[in-house]
């Protein structure tokens, strides 16, 4: 298999690359605009073809390179059918899945951080966005977030899946890498013996700061990455 795990510091996002070995085709999933020339590089010195970009979601703190990838490469760009980017080629819902070659992408609707949040799951991992972090979990006071939707999400369906399920979030603040479902359920401070009612609770009290590029990445990402001058 190949697979690459891909850090953008500035915002602290990942992207993944998967490549199917039996037609060298592959699919990204959540690059970061100002990523694109190293993920095509990257692709080209494997001799892979980009064929799909999958987004977990609008995102609110960075501005997304899949339009920028379409244009170049032809890839077609999916996002959830409740993620408001009619910009994207392929709309997909819980339980559609997507066929690369010998590879398959099962999705997992995880709504909560935002109404249209996926989830990607694939042989033996699942990429989270920003529904489960390590540690963590997307903030639920923009775009639509709902706490109390999130706690479903994960704890009926991420909690669900094997516990040696590999979990690779949106982002890492203190850049690790990867998680297990076991560990999330167990050692997740916000989720771990939480009842509904507590995690909403610890989800109210976050106060946050806006994210520094919202502004520029929610409108623009809408349109799947195309800046509005
Ligand atoms: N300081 C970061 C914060 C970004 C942020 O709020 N990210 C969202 C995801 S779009 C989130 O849910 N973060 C979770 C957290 O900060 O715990 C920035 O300005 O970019
Ligand atoms: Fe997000």
């Amino acid at each position: 298999m190949f697979f690459r795990q891909i850090f953008e510091p500035d915002t602290c996002t990942y992207t993944y690359l998967i490549g199917d070995l039996l037609w060298r085709e592959a699919m990204v999933i959540d690059p970061v605009l100002g990523e694109v020339d190293t993920i095509l590089r990257t692709l080209e010195a494997e001799g892979f073809t980009l064929k799909t970009v999958m987004e977990t979601h609008v995102h609110a703190d960075h501005v997304t390179g899949a339009g920028a990838l379409r244009d170049r490469t032809g890839a077609k760009v999916v996002v959830s059918r409740h993620g408001g980017a009619p910009c994207a080629d392929i709309l997909v819902d819980d339980e559609d899945f997507l066929v690369l070659g010998d590879e398959v992408i099962r999705i997992i609707a995880t709504p909560g951080h935002t109404p249209g949040c996926v989830s990607y799951r694939w042989r033996d991992r699942v990429f989270t966005g920003d529904a489960l972090l390590i540690g963590g979990c997307g903030r639920t006071d923009f775009q639509g977030g709902d706490a109390g939707i999130l706690y479903d999400s994960i704890t009926q369906k991420l909690f669900t899946l094997p516990d040696d399920t590999l979990v690779y979030p949106g982002h890492d603040y203190k850049k690790r890498r990867v998680s297990s479902i076991a560990e999330e359920k167990s050692c997740n401070a916000r989720l771990a013996q939480k009842s509904r009612e507590e995690f909403i609770t610890i989800m109210q009290e976050l106060d946050l700061p806006k994210p520094r590029y919202i502004d520029v990445a929610v409108p623009a990402n809408q349109r799947c990455g195309a800046l509005i001058n």
